[in-house]
C-alpha cells in the first residue's frame, strides 16, 4: 500500500486509479478536457444533434437586453465570473451588449483548461481589446473559495452550457450552495439548464452517427494511455449512452467488448476488464422547472427570472441569495 500510495500525488491520478479500482468501475468527465478533448468538444458543440449550444445561443442573442440590464450595477462597476466559458462564443454576445452600453467591468472566466482558457484569453484581446480580462485555470470546487475575493462590488457569476449537468443533484446542491455563500444580496447567479424534452432528442446529442461524441468520451483513455503511462486499447471500447426519462439522467459509458487487461504504469496497478464490463463516465442531467426549483431551494437561492429559446429545449435561470 506505502508504495503505490505515494504515487498518487495528483488528483487526476488519485481519481483514476480510485475510479479503475472500484466496481462498477468509472472514471471523471471533467478529464475529457485536454487539447484534444477541447477539440472534440468545439466540433460536438458544431454537431447538428448536439442541440444545446444553439439553443443557448439564440436565448442570449433574442434576450441580450433583458440579461444585461439584470447584470448592470448601481454604481462602483461589476465583476463578471464566468465558470466554465470554453470558447466563449456565446459568452462574447454579452460582452460586446455590454461594452456598448457603458458598463464598468472586469471579465474573469475560470476554466479547468489550460488550453481553453489561453486560447480565449487571446481571442478577447484581439476581438475586444478594450476589455479587461483576468483569466484563471481552476476546478469549479477549488475556485469558489476565491470568489469570496470578490465582494468589494457588486458581482455576477455565471454558468452556462448546462455544465451543471455533469454534478448528480446531491453535489449540485453543494455547488450551488457554495456559490451562493459566496453571493451578497444584489449578486446574481446566471446559469444554463438543458431541459428534458423527447427522450430520442436527447440520445441523439449524445449518441452522434458521425461518432464525434464516442471519440471524446474515449479520448479520457487515451489520456490516461498518454499522461500516466497506460496501455488501453482504445478501439475495444464501445461508446454507450442511456437516458433514463424519469430522472432526466443520460449517462455514458465505455464497454470493453472483450476480455482484457489494462495497465497503467505510473499507478503501479493492473485493471481487468470482462468482457462487456462498463466504465462509467459522465451524466448529463435535464431539468425542469420544478427540479431547478427545488434545487434552489435547497441552496439558499431563489430564481428571479428565466429564459427560454423557441423550442422550450433549454432554459438560462437568474437566481438570487435568498
Ligand atoms: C459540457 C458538460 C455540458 O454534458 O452536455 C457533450 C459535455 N458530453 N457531449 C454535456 C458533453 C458529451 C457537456 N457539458
Amino acid at each position: 500500500m506505502a508504495t503505490t500510495a505515494t504515487l498518487l500525488d495528483t488528483p487526476f491520478k488519485k481519481e483514476v486509479f480510485e475510479g479503475l479500482s472500484a466496481f462498477p468501475k468509472y472514471l471523471s468527465s471533467k478529464y475529457f478536457y485536454d487539447k484534444k478533448g477541447d477539440r472534440l468538444f468545439q466540433d460536438i458543440m458544431a454537431m447538428p444533434e448536439y442541440y444545446l449550444t444553439g439553443c443557448e445561443f439564440q436565448i442570449l442573442s433574442t434576450y441580450t437586453e433583458a440579461i444585461g440590464e439584470l447584470f448592470r450595477d448601481r454604481e462602483n462597476g461589476l465583476d463578471l465570473i464566468e465558470l466554465g466559458p470554453g470558447d466563449g462564443k456565446k459568452t462574447k454576445v454579452l460582452l460586446k451588449y455590454m461594452a456598448e452600453n457603458n458598463f464598468n467591468f472586469v471579465y474573469k472566466p475560470i476554466d479547468i483548461s489550460e488550453n481553453a482558457v489561453e486560447m480565449l484569453s487571446e481571442n478577447l484581446a484581439n476581438e475586444m481589446p478594450a476589455l479587461t480580462v483576468d483569466a484563471e485555470v481552476g476546478e469549479y470546487f477549488e475556485v469558489l473559495e476565491r470568489l469570496k475575493g470578490f465582494n468589494k462590488r457588486k458581482k455576477v457569476i455565471m454558468v452556462l452550457g448546462s455544465n451543471i449537468g455533469n454534478l448528480k443533484h446531491p453535489k449540485a446542491i453543494e455547488f450551488l450552495t457554495k456559490l451562493k455563500d459566496a453571493m451578497l444580496p444584489d449578486d446574481l447567479l446566471f446559469m444554463g439548464f438543458d431541459q428534458k424534452k423527447n427522450p430520442q432528442t436527447i440520445l441523439d446529442a449524445y449518441n452522434d452517427k458521425a461518432g464525434i461524441t464516442a471519440a471524446f468520451n474515449k479520448n479520457v483513455l487515451i489520456r490516461i494511455n498518454r499522461e500516466l503511462g497506460g496501455n488501453f486499447q482504445v478501439e475495444k471500447f464501445k461508446h454507450w449512452e442511456m437516458y433514463n426519462p424519469e430522472t432526466g439522467t443520460a449517462k455514458s459509458f465505455l464497454v470493453a467488448t472483450e476480455a482484457m487487461q489494462v495497465s497503467i504504469e505510473k499507478l503501479g496497478l493492473t485493471v481487468n476488464f470482462e468482457q462487456w464490463e462498463t466504465v462509467h463516465t459522465e451524466i448529463s442531467q435535464k431539468y425542469d422547472d420544478k427540479i431547478v426549483q427545488w434545487l434552489a431551494e435547497q441552496s439558499g437561492l431563489e430564481i428571479e427570472t428565466s429564459f427560454t429559446d423557441e423550442k422550450g429545449y433549454y432554459k438560462n435561470y437568474a437566481f438570487r441569495k435568498v
